[in-house]
């Protein structure tokens, strides 16, 4: 496997655009590098507010700190001098300082500088990824795309997805991590996790629910969904706080609190289903081995459902061509926002053939190179 040097120093630069996916990604990354690798990172973050619904221990009164091993910078408009690092991390065209661009261009050592990209399944990525850009001063950028097996993969931890069946095995340790949530699994309930954008058309859904031959227990946290819900409801949506709880016939809601993002990954791991979104939540949901749908973050002019449509052609290969209609069709409609009820009854008669297929793509990840395993390749080169 190759590797980084030992204490390698990053400089990993993130502007939080909206929600919660660009420093969800950079602080994903920071601690792989510093928990896995041993390396020195410091983290620019503009927001820290954003960054402490997520990671608790963050002050958002301090301009450095040092949690789980990373140096935490507030990356303010005006920038103070630092010596640039040996790799260079900007992540999602965030634009580095000038005077950081400049202080590049006069170190004393080669620094790998790296746009990290958004993830994308789409062929044309693989033409572009790692692919150097010449910039000014003489320097050179790598535009590095995740997603697929052949561009830069995605981030994974060593032994993510054994650590997530060994806690699938132990209903116990889950009924543990539950109840600090306030949730309480039914025996032979359907347990969802919906972590999702607003979406319109989810009355005729929850009505489904409501009246379906299962209990159903839908765990929702804050998210602009809640909007649609109270609308639902008939209700204020200052009304739906953690521990917020209704019962309508066999369906169950229950709003929960936002918590770490190695709880998240729990939560994914003890549901039978799970709805994520836009980047990082997204790839979690792929080492749960669980049913799932992406709502994906929408984009202008809809080209966000050609990256939607990317992604499925990769991960139904191989399931019969009927399966994949029905499958595409319960997370179109749901992106689309219609037909979430009659997709989703067609979606559910074949649901054992989907809970084979979330299994088998979970143990497919483990064969492919993870992210920053391709990083190293990259700087070694
Ligand atoms: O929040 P997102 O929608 O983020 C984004 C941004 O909108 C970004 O601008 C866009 O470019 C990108 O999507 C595609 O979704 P995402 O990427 O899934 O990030 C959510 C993060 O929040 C993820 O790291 C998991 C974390 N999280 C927690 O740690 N605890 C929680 O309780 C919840 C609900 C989420």
């Amino acid at each position: 496997m190759v590797k980084f040097p030992p204490h390698t120093q990053w400089d990993v630069f993130c502007k939080v655009i909206d929600n919660y996916g660009d420093i969800g990604v950079c602080w994903r990354l920071a601690r792989q590098l510093a928990n896995e690798q041993q390396q020195y990172v410091r983290l620019w973050v503009d927001d820290l507010k954003a960054f402490k619904e997520i990671c608790p221990h963050v002050n958002t009164n301090l301009n450095k700190q040092l949690v789980e091993n990373i140096f935490i910078y507030h990356w303010q408009a005006h920038w103070q001098p630092v010596s640039p690092a040996d790799i260079v991390i900007e992540s999602f065209a965030c634009n580095l300082p000038d005077d950081y661009i400049q202080a590049m261009s006069q170190a004393n050592k080669t620094i790998l500088w790296v746009n990290l990209e958004y993830l994308t399944y789409e062929r044309w990525s693989v033409d572009f990824h790692a692919i150097p850009s010449l910039q000014s001063l003489n320097l050179k950028k790598y535009f590095f795309f995740p997603g697929l097996p052949e561009t830069g993969g995605l981030i994974r931890e060593h032994a993510i997805i054994e650590q997530a069946i060994t806690f699938q095995n132990d209903p116990i340790a889950q009924q543990q991590f539950l109840s600090q949530l306030h949730v309480t699994k039914k025996p032979n309930s359907f347990l969802l996790f919906i972590f999702s954008y607003a979406n319109q058309a989810i009355g005729e859904w929850l009505d489904t629910l409501k009246h379906g031959e299962h209990a159903y227990q839908l765990l929702i946290p804050q998210t602009p969904l809640l909007k649609n819900l109270a609308d639902y409801l008939h209700i204020d949506v200052n009304t739906l706080i953690p521990d917020y709880t209704v019962q309508l016939k066999n369906l169950t809601l229950q709003i929960i609190p936002f918590i770490t993002q190695v709880d998240f990954d729990k939560l994914l791991w003890c549901t039978d289903y799970n709805i994520i979104r836009g980047e990082d939540s997204f790839i979690r949901a792929q080492y749960a081995g669980k049913p799932m749908l992406w709502h994906i973050y929408p984009q202008r002019e809809k080209t966000h459902l050609m990256k939607l449509e990317a992604f499925l052609e990769h991960y139904l290969d191989g399931l019969p061509s009927s399966v994949q209609l029905i499958i595409k069709n319960w997370w179109f409609a749901w992106n689309n926002q219609e037909n979430l009820a009659e997709s989703w009854l067609a979606y559910c008669e074949q649901i054992s053939i989907i809970k084979e297929q979330a299994k088998k793509w979970t143990e497919k990840q483990k064969t492919v190179t993870d992210l920053i395993t391709k990083l190293a390749k990259l700087y070694k080169n």
